[in-house]
């Protein structure tokens, strides 16, 4: 009798501090740009699951928001929805991605209380190592503020660089147990086509504004008609200022402009189709403070 190789799937959390390469890392083993990257921490504001399939395993990553203890409701939000992942049963794996290229600072001890009682399989991911002159020492130092994660299973990445997937892979083989295949192998994703709209425009609005304008916007998708010549999105953008509004705008409607465009070619390379986009910038005073906007808006309460 032939000995056949039984399948295994494990749902994976990346977790960490803002910035410090979760979904970059998703991006790589995916081999797709599925999770939005910029240089501007706190990018991913909501959970998104990458599902790999292969015919052996199919592992479904789940990119959070980085965990982070800001001033408004929303950041308590944000520590929610990824908090949610790590309590959710079926969770497999939790990878704490942790950010060698900055000092360690509180953000860390609230993910190790956060995931020091859990009982899921916790592999420990040093990222960016290419910007450390000696890794061991920060990891050394690592170590001793949080002997707890010392006997656990850990590599050294970066999460950026290609090959970095097969090393990930292997790190995590030997925790996959046999499972089913939960979803559909051409699946990449379970997101739908308004999220990643909003996610393209916020993207835009991140690399095209400055300090406190990208964390002060929220996108809000009001329709989203695929019609058969053209993908057709309504979308507000939420300021919480009128200064804020007119930096988005820009000089003769500049800004918007680059905003509307950008996030319409990479909309457009998603659904293989043309894209339209009109943006309606609203002010929406106070919004991440605002628990019934939050809700309204699909976001967890406190
Ligand atoms: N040099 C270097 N840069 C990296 C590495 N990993 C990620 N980056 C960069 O770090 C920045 C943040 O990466 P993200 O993947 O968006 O980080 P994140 O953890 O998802 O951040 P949030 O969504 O804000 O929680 C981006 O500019 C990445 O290009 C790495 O290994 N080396
Ligand atoms: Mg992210």
């Amino acid at each position: 009798m032939q000995n056949q190789k039984s399948f295994k799937s494990a749902f994976v959390a990346l977790i960490g501090r803002p910035n410090s390469g979760k979904s970059t890392l998703m991006n790589t083993v995916l081999q797709e740009q599925l999770s939005v990257v910029t240089p501007l921490p706190q990018t991913t504001r909501r959970n998104l699951k990458g599902i790999l399939t292969t015919d052996d395993f199919q592992l479904i990553f789940v990119d959070t928001p980085g965990i982070h203890q800001g001033k408004h409701v929303f950041n308590q939000s944000m520590i929610k929805e990824a908090r949610t992942v790590l309590e959710e049963q079926g969770i497999d794996i939790i990878c704490y991605i942790v950010d060698l290229s900055r000092e360690f600072g509180e953000e860390e001890t609230s993910i190790a209380n956060m995931i020091s009682t859990l009982t899921a399989k916790i592999l420990i991911v040093f990222n960016k190592i290419d910007l450390v002159d000696v890794p061991e020492k920060k990891i050394n130092r690592f170590y001793e503020l949080f002997p707890q994660f010392s006997k656990l299973p850990q590599i050294q990445i970066s999460a950026n660089l290609p090959e970095t997937r097969e090393k990930f892979l292997n790190a995590l083989d030997p925790f996959l147990p046999e499972g089913p295949c939960y979803f559909d192998p051409e699946e990449l994703t379970d997101a739908n086509l308004r999220f990643f709209a909003a996610e393209f425009i916020r993207k835009q609005i991140i690399l095209n504004t400055r300090e406190e304008v990208p964390h002060a916007c929220f996108v809000e998708i009001e329709s989203y008609k695929e019609d058969q010549d053209k993908h057709r999105i309504h979308a507000t953008i939420h300021v919480e200022t009128a200064g804020q509004r007119g930096i988005i705008v820009g000089k003769g409607g500049s800004i918007i402009t680059r905003i509307r465009k950008n996030a319409e070619k990479e909309m457009a390379a998603m659904v293989q189709m043309p894209v339209s986009i009109t943006c309606h910038i609203k002010i929406s005073p106070k919004w991440r403070d605002n628990e019934r906007f939050l809700k309204f808006m699909g976001l967890p309460a406190k």
